[in-house]
């Protein structure tokens, strides 16, 4: 029996093991003699996919590592999903004969020798183009699917706040939800708190992970963002966070330091501020006395936080 392997991008993120497990199980439904759609990844499994898998019974589902194949071996028949770049997908991919892409992204340049059914759309998630196929189709969701989907969908949308959430993905996180019974909103955050249960809140990580730096009116100013669906563990390492905002203002030489802990949810972002805190206060016209202030809407470290400080 020959097997056609599908997977997402390389590191999956959530919608790509999902959408890997979903369209496998989709595709096995209607299989041509002979074939057999076996869902696989390339990377470990995020720790809230595998709470999503566990909360619908469905783990053995789970995608597996994509086997290793040799310079002996038939070249693998592949279908990609998530993705549809080389540089993304699985090592020799250039080699391999790819059937089929699903996708909600650029288009990245890969060839093949055959005409393959490419479905890209500009939705918010794949779990919502896959979500589709099934709705135009007469093969019924089983429930592990749905909420798989579900979970997708609400991951790569944050929740259907990013800028890349679509019509479609509302209505599609609708007609799912109302199937699973589940109230998205409280479902997706959820999902998002298993993400930081599993690795837990350290300062100096989350303070020099994509730190930039800015110069304005002669400060050396250092703006870092982190973004969560609650605030719990920020509140809970004020005093540490302080202490580490201190040391990396002094060792990187930066006049102002200020660390966005934006709220998704709420929409807004508590700004923390150490060293010249004046230049901080005429740019924002707010308070920082306390170190930190609630800024209701400002969620865009580049248009909010660094253009203010360049306002100075
Ligand atoms: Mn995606």
């Amino acid at each position: 029996m020959a097997n056609i392997y599908v997977f997402g991008h390389k590191n999956p993120d959530n919608d790509s093991i999902c959408s890997a497990a979903a369209y496998t199980w989709y595709l096995n439904q209607d299989t041509q003699e002979g074939e057999c759609y076996v869902s696989t990844r390339l990377g470990a499994v995020p720790p809230e996919t595998a709470w999503l898998f566990e909360q619908f019974g469905a783990t053995e589902e789970l995608p597996a590592p994509l086997p290793e194949f040799g310079a002996d071996d038939p070249a693998p028949a592949v279908i990609l999903v998530d993705h549809n770049e080389y540089s993304q997908s699985a090592d020799g991919i250039e080699d391999m004969d790819i059937r089929e892409v699903v996708d909600h992204h650029r288009i990245g340049g890969i060839v093949t020798a055959q005409p393959i059914s490419f479905v890209n759309l500009p939705y918010g998630s794949t779990a919502t183009v896959i979500a589709e196929h099934f709705m135009e189709s007469e093969i019924p969701m089983p429930t592990w699917v749905a909420g798989i989907l579900l979970g997708a969908l609400l991951t790569d949308t944050v929740i259907l706040k990013s800028p890349t959430t679509t019509e479609v993905d509302r209505e599609i996180c609708e007609v799912l939800s109302e199937a699973l019974e589940l109230d998205p909103i409280e479902f997706g955050m959820t999902l998002f708190k298993q993400r930081s249960a599993a690795t837990p809140f350290q300062a100096a990580a989350v303070l020099t992970n994509d730190l930039k730096e800015y110069k304005s009116n002669g400060k050396v100013i250092g703006i870092v963002q982190y973004e969560n669906v609650d605030l719990d563990d920020v509140n809970e390492h004020r005093e540490n966070i302080f202490a580490s905002m201190k040391q990396i203002a002094t060792s990187r030489g930066y006049d102002v330091f200020a660390f966005m802990a934006t709220d998704i949810m709420r929409e807004g972002t508590e700004l923390f501020v150490v060293g010249e805190t004046a230049f901080a206060e005429t740019a924002f016209e707010v308070d920082f006395s306390t170190g930190s202030c609630w800024m209701p809407g400002v969620l865009s470290r580049k248009k909010q936080v660094a253009a203010a400080f360049m306002g100075v």
